[in-house]
This record gives C-alpha cells, sequence and structure tokens, in this order.
C-alpha cells in the first residue's frame, strides 16, 4: 500500500477534512519531507490547476498524484449530478469530466463525493439513480480512456443519502454499463455506517479502489478509536495495493497530523 495526504487549495472548504491548505509548493514540500508517497488535491476546477507547475513540483520531490477531488464543484457553485435542474446536472458533469482528463494526465483518478448530491423534493431516488448511473456510465468509460479509474465514494447520512454503505453501493455499481468505477471507502464515513468496516472492506474485495485514511473523529489515524490494524489487514487480504490518503482534520495543526498519519502508515501498512 501506498501513503498520501491532501493538499485543499479551495478557500470556501475551509474547516474541511484537509491536511495543508497553503498551496501546491508547500504542501508537496511538506508531504516530501516526510516521505508520503503522493499527495491528493482539492481544487476548485481542474482549469484552475496548472500542468506545469504540478508536473515540477511532483519532479522535484519525487511524488505522484493520488486523486483529485471534484467537491470544489459543489463548494463553489452547489452543481451535483442529481440536481432537479439538467442544465445544472450538464455543468457538474462537465465540471468532472474536465477533473478526470486533468487527473488522468498524471495516471490518477478523479473522485465524486459531494457533487453526486442526494435525492430531496421532487427527485425520487429511483430518479436521481438513474441520473447518478448515466453520469457514472459515462465518467468511467471517459476515465478508462487515460487508463485510469473513476472513484465513487459513499457518504455517511448526513452527507448524502444515495449510498451509506459500501456493500449498498458496489451491488449498485455491478449493475452499471460501466465495469471502471471503483469505490472510494472514506474509513471516516465507514465508522459512521458500517456494522463491521473491516467485513464491509473485505466483501467489496476487488472494487476497493482507494481510501481515505482518516480516524473515528476524522482525525489522523491514532488520534481516534479506530481499530486500523484488522482493516489494514482485511486491505491486505483482498490484495489491496493502492493508497492510503489522509483526508483528515489538519488537528491539533497540520504538521502533527501528517506526522501522526505517516507514523501510522508506517506502524500498520509497510
Ligand atoms: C470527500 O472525500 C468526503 O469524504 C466528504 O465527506 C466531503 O468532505
Ligand atoms: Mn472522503
Amino acid at each position: 500500500m501506498k501513503s498520501a495526504i491532501t493538499i485543499s487549495l479551495v478557500p470556501q472548504a475551509k474547516g474541511g477534512p484537509f491536511v495543508y491548505w497553503d498551496g501546491l509548493a508547500d504542501g508537496c514540500a511538506r508531504a516530501a519531507a516526510l516521505g508520503f508517497d503522493a499527495v491528493e488535491i482539492f481544487p476548485t476546477a481542474a482549469h484552475a490547476l496548472d500542468i506545469a507547475e504540478l508536473q515540477g513540483l511532483l519532479d522535484h520531490h519525487s511524488l505522484k498524484v493520488a486523486a483529485i477531488g471534484t467537491g470544489g464543484g459543489w463548494l463553489v457553485h452547489k452543481w451535483t449530478l442529481t440536481h432537479p435542474d439538467a442544465a445544472i446536472r450538464k455543468q457538474a458533469r462537465e465540471f468532472i469530466r474536465e477533473v478526470v482528463d486533468f487527473a488522468g494526465g498524471f495516471g490518477a483518478p478523479a473522485i465524486l463525493g459531494s457533487m453526486q448530491g442526494r435525492s430531496e423534493g421532487d427527485v425520487t431516488r429511483q430518479q436521481a439513480l438513474e441520473w447518478l448511473g448515466e453520469a457514472l456510465d459515462d465518467l468511467g468509460e471517459h476515465a478508462k480512456r487515460h487508463g485510469t479509474v473513476f472513484l465513487y465514494e459513499p457518504l455517511n447520512r448526513y452527507e448524502t443519502n444515495l449510498f451509506n454503505r459500501q456493500q449498498d453501493a458496489a451491488d449498485w455499481l455491478y449493475l452499471l454499463k460501466t465495469q471502471n468505477v471503483r469505490l472510494l471507502c472514506d474509513l471516516f464515513h465507514m465508522n459512521i455506517e458500517e456494522a463491521d468496516p473491516a467485513t464491509a472492506l473485505r466483501s467489496c474485495g476487488p472494487l476497493v479502489g482507494h481510501v481515505h485514511f482518516a480516524d473515528s473523529n476524522r482525525r489522523a489515524i491514532g488520534m481516534g478509536h479506530t481499530e486500523i490494524g484488522p482493516l489494514v489487514a482485511a486491505l491486505r487480504a483482498i490484495g489491496y495495493k493502492g493508497y492510503l490518503s489522509a483526508e483528515i482534520l489538519p488537528l491539533p495543526d497540520a504538521d502533527t497530523a501528517a506526522q501522526q498519519t505517516i507514523a501510522s502508515f508506517r506502524k500498520v501498512a509497510i
């Protein structure tokens, strides 16, 4: 397994679960100094990122891009793939496609988290899942052109009512036309929603495509009450070789959260 840490470039996400907040150069330098393998980037939009700048930083620090988030489309514009307005759903899809293209250039997947939206008002669950399924079929196949997968993240009940548990999402993903979407298993959401997170990871097997490495309280692993040993054992058992990426609160401060993360990673995952 490989280590990664998050960099947020979205001012509207302040207070959110990202470790570094002071730009790509700062985040990459700090991540590399601690020995992380990769960074996970949370941009306002794909076009706000500079390909040459990012490539230069990755080369200089021997880092990779673990994944790129799309939640900026929700935080900045309130766009989702299940919005009742067709024009907004289209903008949401375009926004995410651009992230798929940008991330694909770095061999990394894009993440669908907050931009999945929810079923509410006149949008029934059936309707929302139809729109979400169409979008995932498109985005999954689009990612394939770059040789990458597309990541779908079940969120806890306070953030979506579409899929809160990994197995429910997995059963539904298998019904899609595309088979190029993988699950992003966020241990923070799983701590809230799963009866047994380790069993959930084992049962999703090859669909597990990325992991958000967060403790029960969304702090660095080791700063809450999650027992990480059985979770890593479950990931080993299914042959997971991807990233454990720290999408966590920068508490008590970013550097301490990052140091705690890499110490926990080295203890359990190497
Ligand atoms: C995104 O990865 C996520 O986990 C959501 O809770 C938004 O922060
Ligand atoms: Mn997450």
